[in-house]
């Protein structure tokens, strides 16, 4: 690892692709997932860097849509476990919602690496044997049918827009992360939520706890209003971004 100094002013962006770039060297993160990373930090730079009013309430939203479920899932992949592994553990106890591994670059090794670091945060994982249930002609599809086969709401971070289609079109309830407004994922999702994963997780882990003892009834999502809100959100901060 190269000696990055705490006090550059990118510090935290700099260890962080550091650590991915060595997630990736040991086969946890997919060498392609690095570049998305780097798509995801241009749009992060459009909105502060930081969590906007709309993602927040998008972020409160999910947990609702989590604790109102009858059986929630955490569709984890490599870049997500690699970033956010104690996120997704502290997610996992405060809403209840269980947690698969997800791969698009599937590889029995990559599943248990992924697996390994996961666990290894305090996640209980779906290790059921895996079948096509999701309609696509891509591993991607393959999944517990006792796990995200049969879940009526699905938290998918980082994920790819078609996946997202798929588990919309199966009549699931789909909870995004994705920095990107505009990409197909946000687009389709049920409940896109457009902040970085390290930043949403906590939100929701965060809210799951203020309801916890609070009947929660499934809410109303529009996925529209949602994403003007952000893109206002955007545009409000890039107005003032060279002040
Ligand atoms: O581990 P695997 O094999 O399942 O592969 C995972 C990747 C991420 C490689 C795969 O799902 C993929 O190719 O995804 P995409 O199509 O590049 O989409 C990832 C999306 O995540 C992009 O639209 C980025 O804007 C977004 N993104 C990247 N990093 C972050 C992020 N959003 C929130 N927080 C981030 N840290």
């Amino acid at each position: 690892m190269s000696d990055i100094p705490p006090s550059h002013p990118r510090y935290l962006s700099l260890i962080t692709r550091e650590n991915l770039v060595k997630a990736a060297h040991e086969g946890i993160v997919a060498y392609e997932g690095l570049t998305s990373h780097g798509r995801g930090e241009a749009f992060d730079y459009l909105l502060g860097e930081k969590t906007s009013p709309s993602a927040l309430a998008a972020e409160r939203l999910a947990a609702r849509v989590l604790l109102a479920a009858k059986h929630p899932v955490l569709s984890i992949n490599g870049n997500t476990a690699a970033l956010a592994a104690n996120e997704i553990a502290d997610l996992q106890k405060s809403s209840g919602a269980e947690v698969e591994v997800n791969l698009f670059h599937r590889s029995e090794e990559r599943l248990l690496k992924v697996t390994k670091v996961l666990e290894d945060a305090g996640c209980v994982l779906n290790k059921g044997k895996v079948e096509r249930c999701v309609p696509l002609p891509h591993d991607r599809g393959l999944c517990d049918p006792a796990g995200i086969g049969s879940a009526d709401v699905v938290l998918v971070p980082l994920e790819d827009g078609d996946r997202c289609e798929a588990l919309v079109g199966m009549g699931k309830i789909v909870i995004t992360v994705d920095l990107n407004p505009i990409d197909r994922t946000s687009k389709t999702a049920t409940l896109p939520i457009v902040d970085e994963v390290r930043r949403a997780l906590p939100n929701i882990a965060a809210e799951c706890r203020n309801l916890k003892e609070t009947a929660v009834e499934m809410p109303v999502i529009d996925n529209r209003a949602i994403l003007k809100a952000v893109i206002r959100d955007m545009q409000e901060y890039l107005e003032h971004a060279l002040d």
